[in-house]
């Protein structure tokens, strides 16, 4: 009696399980884990390559469609040309696993609407509109099964600019005409439906530019994928916050820990989609940099190659991903199954991750002295090693100097890894550290505006990057506490950041005529905000802050406040204040 109420009761919960109730935390274990994969942009855009009946076509490769307003009659011609002879799914997946790559995800249909599978769903695709005749989707589900790596598709759920109802093109068709919600019950969703039914286990959706989706209509495609296939993630860009993890803009890296799942989309030059012309690549260092530090503020890097009409993944990202794969060999225990930094905050130096009992020290700027200076880990440490390194370990000594904790370790004069080197630190216990926003051993102070306070009743908003908007009215205010070590004169400074114009940072906008006050304790500090230099964030290099001094400061140890108000805001552009730190400074004696 008993032993047949405890198989009915364990019937009912593995039906539970087996269906939707398999929650957003189940699903997420393996993507925390990986922390790196491949983005992969893949259509008939590859054949313009970004060049359009001989003209340059300025923007991303996979947009030239609506950035030529070519009328889908033309574009559709595409599709009889697309033969990539090269193509090779295992290629492709074994150059993702050799880059240290623990997941893919390729476009299954972009804007343009071209599917590139095998769909019953819509004669416009890959099989059954072009020479080629062969279901790439399928090819690569196949090669991903036998090397064991997720695969998921890129669906764009909303833009579909080759019919009338889906959203985005309007040189063909009348936006006022379009019924979205048929567009999405008679193509997306049974395409989505044949992508969960015919591949294999799909890892994750990747829905993209939500745009006009109702928040009822997010949910329903989420059910969708979830009724299906229980252990696929949602990406947030499905729209109405329905997915099971956040996308961050793209190319965009938060500055400080997340405490919710996310990832960043990433190019690898400037455009997704193939383009001839763009030979913008990132270096190598520059990728492995924002890998490490995504996982540090618990994120996962989605790195883009947008291979050839050919099917060839182009050799100047090929080559990148064997250096960020060489990289990951030695110091993957960095990245993989990490936790975030148990800081709020960023170091100059690099970016912090924690495993267990472990931290990683992930350092960028190696220390020219032979030391290196970590505060506020109160854990006593066991061992430190460089890892790569066969030498002995490092000998460190930790002190409390002013009643706070000071780490030391003796180092080699050169870094290790001219990329990125890491320091493990065995700790006893698990990482306990000093949370506060404290001086740090090169004697700065950074404050930066996402980890300050608004007053409760404020306009502005503070992106992921830390940078304030809606700065526009002088009750504004942003305030910070912190502990400084040392006494002495610090020079305050202010970095702000241009609004990105379309063209790079000769077209960016900062605003002139802003002037702010700076308030410790009874200390009070004003200027102008001028243009003192330009000065690169080594974890956006593409978008430089702009410094401006306000003025010196002399403070004793101990515990302060400090407070940031504008006394002026220029008005030309309506930008406002763009602040993004307030900096102390020692000024050297
Ligand atoms: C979208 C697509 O339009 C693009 O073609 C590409 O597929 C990319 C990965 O995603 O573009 C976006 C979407 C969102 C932002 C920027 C570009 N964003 O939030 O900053």
């Amino acid at each position: 009696m008993r032993r047949i109420f405890i198989t009915t009761i364990c019937l009912i919960a593995s039906i539970c399980v087996s269906s939707s109730a398999e929650t957003n935390q189940d699903r997420m274990t393996w993507f925390r884990d990986a922390r790196f994969g491949m983005f992969i942009h893949w259509g008939l855009y590859a054949i313009p390559a970004g060049e359009w009946k001989g003209k340059q076509i300025p923007g991303i490769g996979e947009w030239i469609m609506n950035r030529a307003k070519i009328p889908v009659a033309e574009y559709e011609q595409l599709a009889k040309q697309f033969n990539p002879v090269d193509f090779d799914a295992e290629r492709w997946v074994r150059t993702a696993r050799a880059a240290g790559q623990k997941y893919m995800v390729i476009t299954a249909k972009h804007h343009d609407g071209f599917a590139m599978f095998h769909s019953k769903v819509s004669k416009y695709n890959v099989y059954d509109a072009t020479p080629f005749h062969r279901d790439p989707i399928a090819e690569l589900a196949a090669a991903c099964k036998r090397n064991h790596m997720p695969l998921g598709f890129y669906y764009s759920q909303t833009q579909d600019w080759h019919e009338p109802d889906g959203n985005g093109n309007t040189w063909d068709f009348d936006p006022a005409k379009a019924n979205f919600d048929k567009y999405l019950h008679e193509k997306a969703i049974p395409q989505v439906r044949e992508l969960l039914s015919n591949y294999g286990p799909v890892a994750l959706i990747w829905f993209d530019t939500p745009r006009i989706i109702t928040e009822a209509q997010s949910k329903e495609l989420a059910d969708v994928v979830h009724t299906l296939q229980p252990k696929c993630l949602v990406d947030g860009r499905i729209g109405n916050d329905k997915g099971d993890y956040r996308s961050t803009g793209d190319n965009e890296i938060p500055v400080k820990v997340l405490d919710y799942d996310w990832e960043t989309p990433v190019t690898t030059n400037d455009t997704w989609g193939f383009k001839t012309s763009d030979t913008n690549w990132k270096s190598a260092q520059t990728l492995i940099r924002q890998l490490v530090d995504v996982a540090s503020k618990n994120g996962n890097y989605l790195l883009n190659v947008g291979p050839t009409s050919k099917g060839d993944i182009p050799k100047p990202a090929i080559e990148r991903l064997q250096q960020a794969g060489a990289w990951l060999k030695t110091n993957g225990a960095a990245v993989y199954g990490v936790k975030p930094s148990p800081y709020p905050y960023e170091f100059n130096w690099g970016s912090v991750t924690a495993k267990g009992d472990r931290l990683y020290l992930g350092v960028v700027e190696w220390p020219k002295n032979g030391s290196f200076e970590l505060y506020g880990v109160s854990n006593r440490v066991r061992k430190a090693v460089v890892l790569g390194e066969k030498n002995s370990p490092l000998k460190f000594k930790q002190s409390k100097t002013d009643g706070h904790d000071a780490l030391r370790l003796e180092v080699p004069s050169n870094a290790p890894n001219p990329d990125v080197s890491v320091i493990a630190l065995d700790l006893e216990g698990t990482p306990s550290v000093n949370t506060e926003l404290v001086q740090q051993p090169d004697g700065r102070v950074t404050l930066n505006c996402a980890l300050g306070k608004l007053p409760a009743e404020t306009k502005l908003k503070v992106s992921n990057r830390g940078i304030t908007s809606g700065w526009l009215d002088t009750s504004e205010k942003v305030q910070w506490d912190f502990q400084l070590y040392r006494p002495g004169s610090y020079q305050v400074l202010a970095r702000t950041t241009p609004q990105r114009g379309g063209g790079g940072w000769e077209t960016s906008l900062w605003e002139q005529g802003n002037e702010l006050q700076v308030t410790i304790g009874d200390k009070k500090i004003s200027h102008a905000l001028g243009n003192d230099g330009k000065i690169a964030d080594a974890r956006n290099p593409l978008t430089p802050d702009i410094k401006s001094q306000l003025g010196v400061v002399s403070l004793q140890p101990g515990a302060h406040h400090l407070t940031v108000e504008a006394l002026k805001i220029g008005s030309e552009r309506k930008l406002g204040v763009r602040l993004r730190e307030i900096e102390l400074v020692p000024v050297s004696e």
